[in-house]
């Protein structure tokens, strides 16, 4: 029987409440299709940060690296400045097992309401390329003359050919294979070119070159600001958006905030080129505001772990996962607090296990 092993790193918050629960529910699907997995389980996180100074030890990548992937839950704590916990764990993950495609995708879910008033799920179903290890993360730069009245902070951001041909490489070609499956083969790229003056316009000259490589695929690009209105306004514009890593982070909270919540929300941290384990983490963060109450979404956890599925090549185990969030996601007995239901995080778990023995 194939066998897969898994690092697991539920890390802080929520992400300790609905790790478990995508585990037992790829697990569920594993047990289904035939297949078997294996956890190994890493405590990295903010409390690991505050016990021994390191979010994980220094040989951290090269831990999970003999692995077929990695399933996170959510980092960030009060307490740990944010920008420890993505400087000590998930950039150097990222950078350097090479996860350069970050895909989220957004689409309404039957049994969701989307906040837009009469929005259908045909009408909201696209998906957010995001570069994944350059662009505005980046630690070039640096602060002078703390505390006095001349005190400036100074930050580079760094856009190269091989980095952004890449992403939006990567992004014409998941277009082409959606166009394949009857999606509109539509490409929009995430721009401010107008106030950024030497990267978005780089951005931009990069775009037109990787566009005419596709002629089949149909394109356009919107400075950020604007953006961001259309996919409340016009979500059914999108098939495939390609940004850079912050244009492509803030799209991909606001694009299932319009599907309906943040805690349905999947992501996918891929090495394309699979050197390294894919990461999987769900686009939600550590939510301490509600961390510990038995109240998160798990569906993000599920949808995360089928998207892991179908990359380690299990499809139909994945489209079991999908499935079994779409039955539970039709009662409002099933569905927790932020999709208008009345479900703790047990009940819906427990209805998505029972979907997959269906
Ligand atoms: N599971 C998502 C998570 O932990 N997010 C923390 C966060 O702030 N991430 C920012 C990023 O992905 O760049």
């Amino acid at each position: 029987m194939t066998g897969y092993s898994i690092a697991t790193i539920p890390g802080d918050g929520i992400g300790q409440e609905v790790i478990p629960v995508g585990q037992r529910a790829a697990e569920a699907a594993a047990a289904k299709h035939g297949f078997t997995l294996s956890w190994t389980e890493f405590d990295w996180s903010c409390q690991r940060y505050a016990e021994t100074g390191q979010m994980m030890p220094d040989d951290g990548v090269d831990q999970v690296r003999n692995h077929d992937a990695i399933y996170l839950g959510a980092v960030g704590w009060p307490g740990v400045p944010d920008h420890v916990s993505l400087w000590g764990l998930l950039i150097p993950l990222r950078r350097q097992l090479n996860l350069w495609a970050n895909v989220r995708p957004v689409r309404l879910l039957k049994g969701v309401q989307s906040p837009l008033a009469g929005r259908t799920p045909e009408e909201i179903d696209f998906i957010v390329v995001r570069e994944n290890v350059e662009g505005e993360y980046s630690e070039i730069g640096g602060r002078l003359y703390h505390g006095t009245d001349q005190e400036m902070a100074i930050q580079e951001a760094v856009f190269t050919r091989r980095g952004t041909d890449r992403i939006m490489e990567y992004a014409f070609q998941i277009a082409s294979e959606r166009k394949a499956s009857g999606y509109r083969g539509h490409v929009t790229s995430a721009t401010k070119s107008n106030g950024i003056m030497h990267s978005m316009p780089f951005w931009d000259e990069r775009f037109e070159v990787m566009a005419t490589r596709h002629p089949e695929i149909a394109t356009s690009k919107y400075h950020i600001d604007i953006l961001t209105a259309h996919f409340v306004l016009h979500p059914d514009w999108f098939d495939v958006v390609v940004g850079s890593n912050l244009f492509g982070d803030i799209l991909s909270d606001l694009g299932p905030a319009v599907a309906g919540s943040i805690g349905i929300a999947p992501a996918a941290n891929i090495n394309p080129d699979r050197t390294a384990p894919s990461m999987f983490e769900p686009v939600h963060g550590s939510a301490p505001d509600i961390a510990g109450k038995g109240i998160a979404n798990p569906v993000a956890a599920v949808w995360t772990a089928a998207m892991m599925l179908e990359h380690l090549g299990e499809v139909e185990a994945a489209k079991t996962l999908e499935r079994a969030i779409e039955v539970s996601l039709e009662s409002p007995v099933t569905r927790t607090r932020d999709l208008g239901g009345t479900a703790d995080t047990a009940p819906c778990a427990q209805s998505i296990i029972a979907a997959i023995g269906q």
